[in-house]
């Protein structure tokens, strides 16, 4: 399978609040180091380089509003005019009941635009996120050509936390909402989303949830139990046009292989019954029984299935990277999803 990178994502490196003290994040370069090197062992590829470092400014703006756009180009810059630092966070937050009107004060930019304090903003972030974006839009615009039935889109920094104007969960640019809107924009009439990260793809959902055209699958941990905490729970289903067009399927710290092909079979059920003309699936494999931020139990032989399943669905599909945070098991997880869905084909 096409596999779509860029190395532009080395300019995003970022630290994360853990037991009250700064450390390295585990959002870091090195996972999609190892995700290639295991994909180019496993016999995947060619590798390919978007054409451009930043994706269609139209597809864009179909998936962020200017206001939040024009606050990631310029927030490093404002924040390093203001403050010693090389490392953009935030500090407040517009909870229940405060004023949601975007200040002029970086900081309170900063809070007004994000919803987690584990997503800083560097130097490079916008650079990184605009690639990432790129890489996914590449990938779908070789399934909506035609010119591949599927494509891997090696996506870094990641993008399904991020909402149309808010960033966190280490996500700045929502790269699977930008391929699904160029699958939209280069034909297609549906398309459906399938999200399988352990964490509910919060900014995902928020973006299409009024919407009838495309449809949002997700399997992750119980919100009550795991970040992002507000959001992903079952009755969660869709507003206005878009009822229906959402299906939440939470499950238990704990969930192994069997209990997660079940919940699989559910949103196969529901995505078979949508037919959509193309599949986006946001591939998070901090599902890994030894992943630092996940609690489910799947074992390294348990993701050549999840793909096989996936291939199931027997639609034209565009992978594009999430989370995945076990540096020895990220590589040899994503290329037996990709192998399992190859085998099914
Ligand atoms: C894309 C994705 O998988 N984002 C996940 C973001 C989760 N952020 C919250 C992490 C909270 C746990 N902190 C432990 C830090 C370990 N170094
Ligand atoms: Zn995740």
């Amino acid at each position: 399978m096409i596999v779509v990178y860029s190395d532009a994502h080395r300019a995003h490196i970022g630290r994360e609040l853990k037991d009250a003290r700064l450390e390295a994040s585990v959002e870091c370069p090195q996972r999609v180091e190892h995700i290639l090197c295991a994909l180019c062992e496993a016999g995947h590829g060619p590798v390919a380089m978007p054409p451009a470092q930043a994706p269609d400014a139209r597809v864009l703006k179909r998936v962020h509003t200017i206001g939040y756009l024009n606050f990631l180009e310029t927030a490093f810059t404002q924040w390093r005019a203001a403050h010693d630092s090389d490392e953009a966070l935030p500090v407040a937050w517009p909870a229940r009941g405060l004023r949601a009107v975007e200040p002029r004060d970086i900081d309170g930019r900063l809070g007004y635009f994000s919803f987690d304090a584990g997503t800083p903003i560097v130097a490079g972030t916008w650079q990184a996120a605009m690639a990432a974006a790129a890489v996914a839009a590449d990938a779908a615009h070789r399934v909506a050509s035609g010119e591949a039935s599927a494509a891997f889109a090696l996506c870094r920094p990641p993008g399904h936390h991020a909402g149309a104007d808010f960033l966190g969960g280490y996500c700045f640019l929502n790269n699977a909402a930008v391929a699904a809107e160029t699958l939209l924009a280069g034909g297609a009439d549906r398309v459906a989303i399938l999200d399988v990260d352990y964490h509910h793809g919060n900014g995902t959902q928020s973006i299409f949830y009024t919407r009838e055209d495309v449809l949002f699958v997700s399997l992750h941990a119980d919100p009550a139990e795991e970040y992002p905490y507000f959001a992903g729970y079952a009755d969660e289903t869709g507003a206005g046009p878009g009822v229906g067009f959402t299906l939440n399927l939470p499950l238990p710290p704990g969930t192994e292989i069997a209990a997660y092909l079940a919940a699989m079979e559910q949103a196969e059920a529901r995505i078979s019954q949508f037919a959509p003309d193309v599949l986006v699936v946001s591939l998070g494999v901090d599902t890994h029984a030894g992943d630092p931020l996940g609690r489910f139990r799947l074992a390294q032989a348990d993701f050549a299935p999840i793909g096989a399943a996936i291939s199931g669905l027997g639609r034209p599909t565009a992978f594009i990277m999430e989370g995945g945070y076990a540096l020895d098991a990220v590589g040899a997880s994503v290329a037996a999803v990709l192998s399992g869905f190859a085998d099914g084909h």
